[in-house]
C-alpha cells in the first residue's frame, strides 16, 4: 500500500517537472525566433508627459500607430538593431488641458508689478488720492488701457468705501471679481478645429511679421494633434522659402504635413488654396494656414490678405481667423490689431510672449478694442508653451 503510494507520488513529481521543463523549453524558442516586433507588454509612454488625454483614444491609438516611439519597448532582451531602424520621430506632444497651471508661474513672474503692487498699495489701508494715483498707474503700467483702468478704480474705490476697513485677503477678493469682470469670462473661447458639414475646418493665422505666428500655427497643429485630430498645414508665407521650411518642421515633429511651394515668391493665395483642397481631399479635420505680414504698407496686406481670403472662399468657407499679437509692443500692437481688422474678419486673439512681460493687462485692452476673444497665449518659446486662455487661471496667476 504505501509502497505503492511512493510511487504514484514519485511519478507524479516526475510528470509535473516534466511539463515545467517543456513549457520552459518552447517558451526559449518562441523568444529567440523572434526578432522583430516584441509584444507590447507596457504601452508606449508618450514623450511629452502627457497624461490623461482622452483615455480610451490612447489605447487606441497604441494599437492602430506605431506610437510615439516607435519600436522602443523597455523590455528588449537583446540588442536589436531592425527594432531602431523606424527612427522614433513623431512626438507626442503635451495635452491643451492644464496647461496653464504649468505656465502659471511664467505669467504670475511676469506680472508680480500688477498683482503685488496693486495689492500692497490696496490692503495699506488709508488710502488717499495719491494712493489712489499710484494704483491706476501700476494699472496702466500694465497695458490695461485707459477706459479699462477707469473702471476698475472707481469700481474700487467705491468698495473702499462702503467696506471701510479692509485686510488683503478681502482686497484680494475684490480685484479677482474686478478683473474677472473686466476679462469677461462669457466669451466663447473655443477654436475652430473639427469638421464642419463634412469638410475641414479653415483657420488662418495673420498678424505682422516676428509676432509669433509660425510658431504659434506650430504649437497649436500639436494641440490639435493631441486631440487626435488630422491636421493640415499652409505655408502661404511665401517671400522666404525659410518661412516654409521652419512650418514644415513643425508639422514634421509631429507628423502632420506640409502643403508649400518651393518657389519663393509664389501666389499665397495659391498656397492656402491648395492647402485647403488637398485637407478636403485627405479628409482632414482642421486646415491651419500660416500667412505673411510685411506691415511696411497698409495697402499691400490688405491686397494680399484680402485675396487670400477670397481666393479661400472660393473653395471653402473660412471657420477662424486668428490675429496673432505680441504682448510686449503694447499700444503699437492695438493699431496693428486695428489694421488686421479692417481687413479679415478675426474671430480670436493670440497674444504671443506673456512670459516676458507685466504687461498683462493688455489682454483686457485688445478685447476690448476689437470685441473679440484672446483664445491662445504664447508663455515661451518651447514647443509646448501655448495655452487656451483661461480667464480665471489668468487673473489667478496675476494676483497671486
Ligand atoms: N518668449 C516667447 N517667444 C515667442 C513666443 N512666440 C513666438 N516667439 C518667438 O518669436 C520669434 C518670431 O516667431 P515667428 O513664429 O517666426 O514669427 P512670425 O514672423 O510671425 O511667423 C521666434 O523667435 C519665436 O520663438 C512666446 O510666446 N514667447
Ligand atoms: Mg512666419
Amino acid at each position: 500500500m504505501t509502497q505503492l503510494q511512493v510511487i504514484l507520488a514519485v511519478a507524479a513529481v516526475i510528470g509535473i517537472a516534466g511539463i515545467v521543463l517543456l513549457v520552459a523549453l518552447v517558451r526559449g524558442r518562441g523568444r529567440a525566433g523572434k526578432t522583430t516586433g516584441l509584444p507590447a507588454q507596457t504601452p508606449p509612454t508618450p514623450a511629452g508627459g502627457a497624461s490623461g488625454a482622452g483615455s480610451g483614444s490612447d489605447a487606441d491609438a497604441a494599437e492602430s500607430s506605431p506610437g510615439p516611439l516607435g519600436g522602443l519597448s523597455v523590455d528588449t532582451v537583446e540588442p536589436d538593431l531592425e527594432a531602431f531602424a523606424p527612427a522614433p520621430s513623431v512626438e507626442r506632444p503635451e495635452s491643451a488641458s492644464g496647461r496653464l497651471q504649468r505656465l502659471r508661474a511664467r505669467l504670475a513672474r511676469s506680472n508680480t508689478a500688477l498683482g503685488k503692487g496693486l495689492l500692497s498699495l490696496l490692503s495699506g489701508g488709508g488710502l488717499d488720492e495719491q494712493a489712489w494715483e499710484s494704483v491706476e498707474d501700476t494699472l496702466l503700467s500694465s497695458d490695461l488701457g485707459v477706459e479699462a483702468t477707469m473702471e476698475l478704480v472707481s469700481s474700487l474705490r467705491t468698495r473702499v468705501k462702503v467696506e471701510g476697513s479692509h485686510d488683503e485677503e478681502t482686497v484680494r477678493g475684490w480685484l479677482r471679481q474686478d478683473l474677472l469682470a473686466l476679462v469677461d469670462i462669457s466669451m466663447d473661447r473655443s477654436i475652430a478645429s473639427s469638421r464642419v458639414e463634412g469638410r475641414p475646418a479653415v483657420v488662418m493665422v495673420v498678424g505682422v511679421n516676428g509676432t509669433g505666428k509660425t510658431t504659434t500655427v506650430g504649437k497649436l497643429a500639436r494641440v490639435f494633434v493631441a486631440e487626435d485630430k488630422d491636421v493640415v498645414l499652409g505655408a502661404a508665407d511665401t517671400f522666404r522659402a525659410a518661412a516654409a521650411d521652419q512650418l514644415q518642421t513643425w508639422g514634421e515633429r509631429v507628423g502632420v504635413p506640409t502643403i508649400r511651394s518651393d518657389r519663393e515668391g509664389a501666389d499665397p493665395a495659391a498656397v492656402a488654396f491648395d492647402a485647403v483642397k488637398a485637407a478636403a481631399e485627405m479628409e482632414a479635420d482642421v486646415v491651419l494656414i500660416d500667412t505673411a505680414g510685411r506691415l511696411h504698407n497698409k495697402v499691400g496686406l490688405m491686397d494680399e490678405l484680402g485675396k487670400v481670403k477670397r481666393v479661400v472662399e472660393k473653395l471653402s468657407p473660412i471657420d477662424e481667423v486668428l490675429l496673432v499679437l505680441d504682448a510686449t509692443t503694447g499700444q503699437n500692437g492695438l493699431r496693428q490689431a486695428e489694421v488686421f481688422a479692417e481687413v479679415v474678419n478675426v474671430t480670436g486673439i493670440v497674444l504671443t510672449k506673456l512670459d516676458g512681460t507685466a504687461k498683462g493687462g493688455i489682454v483686457v485692452a485688445v478685447q476690448r478694442k476689437l470685441g473679440v476673444p484672446v483664445k491662445l497665449i504664447g508663455l515661451g518659446e518651447g514647443p509646448d508653451d501655448l495655452a487656451p486662455f483661461d480667464p480665471e487661471a489668468f487673473v489667478d496667476a496675476l494676483i497671486s
